[in-house]
């Protein structure tokens, strides 16, 4: 699943086991598959997937969770609960209350979304609730690009932004209610990450098309795309999944950290005085490196430090680990042990170690044991007793004690 592997190693991190429950991209798009998807529509066209099942979503959200998200998990002092309202082509933002405790007020809340119209946003939900962060991480696994995820509450017949464009590539899954999508044809082509817009209405021609997004649909609209949304007569709860794509310029710059950590040349300092008198001097050093560069056009080592800031970011979901943790001596050779939900891991195999990385942990051991993490990579639930013979026996258990102690694989605990 893993689009490079530097081992040569399989490294896919699910198996079939774990297939069904785990929100592939065939799965969020289902029934529309994710080839078809790629060949037709990403960073192209918007498309849509209508579906008749109401509660296709339901799974990763719910109106019900909205106030216990908010008040639980939604860190308010990170600014991730926001109300937004547009009327008349103006948008106004309503910053949320706090009680004194700091946690959002509700009843503000309430008035707001009620009375006034407001649309209530919870940003980075990937960060807080499970069942998001879980399909987040999965489709970040497959598709190898940065993935986040923000829900939107709108009431009736309300307009919470004013039409604009995402720099990031957009799933919108229609969880609860309904909303009227309008596409513009605006040429905004593929905006770098800090290119954000809002339009104003006379820079807009009417709109291409008007799509209803009924529950259980998803629309993907992708990223310099105009659009925006509304309610009629019900409210409307959807998730965006944005895909932050990594793109050509960051592997590109990416792969001058990596030439400049091993040549020289590119650590030195640019010239103090001579700048504005010898550009020619400059231009000359410059071409020297980027031919250099373009000489040995090795995506590699690039591609190694994206797949590393990916895995760096990453933590894990809560789901009790300390119950297992204080078990772990529990675990024998026949013990069935499987990965947490949302861990995806990858194998680097160093002249002098190898290393597992997964959601933000890096465990390094000898490289005699890269088939055992390689096969760790690539399993979803085995026993100790299944790793390579590269371990003796015991090995094999300390190893998968080692695993569960450092938060990748967890174990059902025998209740006494
Ligand atoms: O619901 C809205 O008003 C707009 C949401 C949006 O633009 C998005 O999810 O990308
Ligand atoms: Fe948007």
């Amino acid at each position: 699943m893993a689009r490079f592997d530097t081992t040569g190693l399989d490294t896919t991190s699910l198996d079939t086991t774990a297939l069904d429950t785990v929100w592939t991209l065939d799965k969020v798009l289902h029934p529309m598959r994710a080839a078809s998807f790629f060949a037709e529509h990403w960073e192209r066209q918007p498309c849509k997937v209508s579906r008749h099942d109401a509660r296709y979503y339901a799974p990763l959200l719910s109106v019900r969770d909205l106030d216990s998200l908010i008040t639980t998990t939604a860190n308010p002092s990170l600014g991730r609960v926001r109300m937004v309202r547009s009327e008349n082509g103006r948008m106004a933002n309503k910053a949320v209350p706090h009680t004194t405790d700091g946690i959002p007020n509700m009843y503000a809340l309430y008035r707001s979304y009620c009375d006034e119209g407001y649309t209530i946003t919870v940003d980075r939900l990937d960060l807080s609730w499970k069942p998001v962060a879980g399909v987040c991480r999965s489709l970040e696994d497959e598709l190898q690009h940065p993935v986040a995820a923000n829900a939107y509450y709108t009431p009736r017949g309300a307009q919470g932004f004013l039409p604009h464009y995402d720099t990031h590539d957009v799933f919108i899954l229609q969880i609860e209610g309904a909303k009227m999508w309008r596409l513009y044809d605006y040429p905004a082509g593929l905006p770098l990450h800090h290119e954000t817009s809002t339009l104003r209405p006379e820079d807009l021609a009417p709109p291409r098309e008007t799509i209803c997004l009924g529950p259980g649909e998803l629309l993907y609209i992708p990223r310099g795309h105009v659009h925006e949304a509304f309610t009629s007569s019900e409210p409307s709860l959807h998730l965006t999944i944005g895909v932050h794509v990594f793109r050509w310029a960051d592997l590109i710059s990416e792969t001058i950290a990596a030439v400049a950590g091993d040549d020289p040349r590119w650590r030195e300092a640019l010239p103090v005085r001579d700048v504005a008198e010898k550009p020619a001097g400059m231009q000359s050093r410059l071409r020297e490196l980027l031919l250099a560069l373009a000489a040995k056009a090795d995506p590699q080592p690039g591609l190694e430090r994206l797949s590393r800031r990916l895995s760096a970011n990453g933590f894990p979901l809560p789901d009790g680990h300390f119950c297992v943790l204080d078990r772990i001596d529990d675990v024998t050779e026949d013990t069935v042990v499987w990965k947490r939900d949302g861990m995806t891991c990858k194998v680097v195999a160093l002249p002098d170690r190898v290393t597992i990385h997964f959601a933000g942990n890096i465990i390094a051991g000898p490289p005699a044991i890269e088939p055992a993490l390689a096969f760790v990579a690539a399993r979803h639930r085995f026993t100790p007793s299944d790793l390579p013979d590269c371990l003796e026996p015991s090995d094999k258990l300390v190893l998968t004690r080692r695993l569960i102690r450092e938060g990748l694989l967890t174990f059902k605990p025998v209740v006494d």
